[in-house]
């Protein structure tokens, strides 16, 4: 299974662009009635696959439930996504007591060691992390929820640290959460979790409701580089901004810097208006050789977009604007 692309989706920064990342001048890439069933397409994860792309897409039907579908990309921008939601199989520690579908939100999408596993807000008597995988995006597998209701943002490393696979992800509630924590636990067989450690806490401003991690972790010589969403309570509800932080590669919940400053905040207008508005919801992001970054994320909890910039430059603002 290649992990290799030929290139990532790209535009250059605009000579009036005076921020860290900017968006793609075609948003949204995917509008919400892509496919026939939906009311709408977002928050979605993407993956490098046999030279091309696939990804797991949230698409909320017309009858409001929020579903899993496959979807496959030859550049990373025009998709097509499978009308028919992902069914999965049981693995095979899986009981038949907790296969009942109820619904699947917001995945992530990640290749570790010998296939691509997904994580997703799985609905189980509320929210958890439901973690499952694939090796060709036709067939998926489920397995065992990694963790007690409630929980969301589920979001592996991309490889073992320590010889465990590594996850952080977001305790909540059964709610709209008014609060949120990301922590840290490991497993040596992605079945049990455990050996859990806070990472880091709601902030200020853009991230002082809560906050959720994003796309997977980027391994960079100066530590993880964690994008993650920071939300806000305004007199009108919900802000959605995010971004990032950096974690120690070997001690990921220690946090070695976190930018003050949001990398993106709801600007645009797909960003702010749509079934949820103002919300910038990353899910995913493309790497290349050359240090270039398309982070994926959704718009107005409507509509999938994209977004650029260059790792080196988010690490190096996020050391020189961090609160810790
Ligand atoms: C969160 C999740 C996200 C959504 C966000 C804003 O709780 O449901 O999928 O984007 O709220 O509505």
């Amino acid at each position: 299974m290649s992990q290799q692309v030929t290139a990532i989706p790209w535009e250059a920064r605009t000579t009036t662009s005076q921020d860290v990342i900017w968006r793609y001048s075609q948003n949204p890439i995917i509008p919400h009635n892509a496919i026939p069933t939906s009311n709408s397409i977002f928050n979605s994860a993407v993956v490098p696959y046999n030279g091309e792309f696939a990804g797991v897409f949230r698409c909320d039907s017309k009858t409001r439930q929020m579903q899993l579908h496959a979807g496959h990309s030859a550049d990373g921008i025009n998709w097509v996504l499978n009308p028919d939601r992902i069914e999965f199989i049981a693995h095979a520690d899986r009981t038949e007591e907790i296969s009942a579908f109820q619904y699947g939100y917001d995945p992530r999408v990640v290749w570790i060691e010998d296939r691509y596993y997904v994580t997703w807000c799985n609905g189980y008597h509320g929210p958890t992390i439901g973690v499952g995988y694939t090796n060709n995006f036709e067939t998926f597998y489920q397995m065992e929820n990694a963790f007690l209701p409630f929980n969301r943002n589920g979001v592996l490393f991309p490889r073992k640290i320590n010889g465990a696979f590594a996850m952080v992800s977001r305790p909540s509630d059964n709610g709209h959460t008014p609060f949120g924590d990301i922590y840290y636990s490991e497993s040596p067989d992605m079945t049990y979790w455990g050996r859990h450690r806070f990472v880091m806490g709601a902030g200020n401003g853009w991230e002082s409701t809560k906050i959720g991690a994003g796309p997977i972790p980027i391994e960079t010589d100066e530590g993880w580089l964690l994008i993650y969403h920071g939300v806000l309570t305004s007199c009108n509800g919900f802000v959605y901004s995010f971004g990032a932080a950096l974690l120690d590669l070997d001690r990921p919940w220690q946090v070695i810097a976190r930018g003050a400053p949001y990398l993106l905040a709801p600007q645009a207008p797909y960003e702010r208006v749509g079934d949820v508005p103002n919300v910038a919801f990353p899910c995913a992001a493309l790497t290349d050789a050359d240090g270039r970054i398309a982070i994926y994320y959704g718009g107005a909890d409507t509509v999938v977009c994209l977004a650029f910039g260059y790792v080196n430059e988010i690490v190096d603002f996020v050391k020189r604007n961090s609160s810790v």
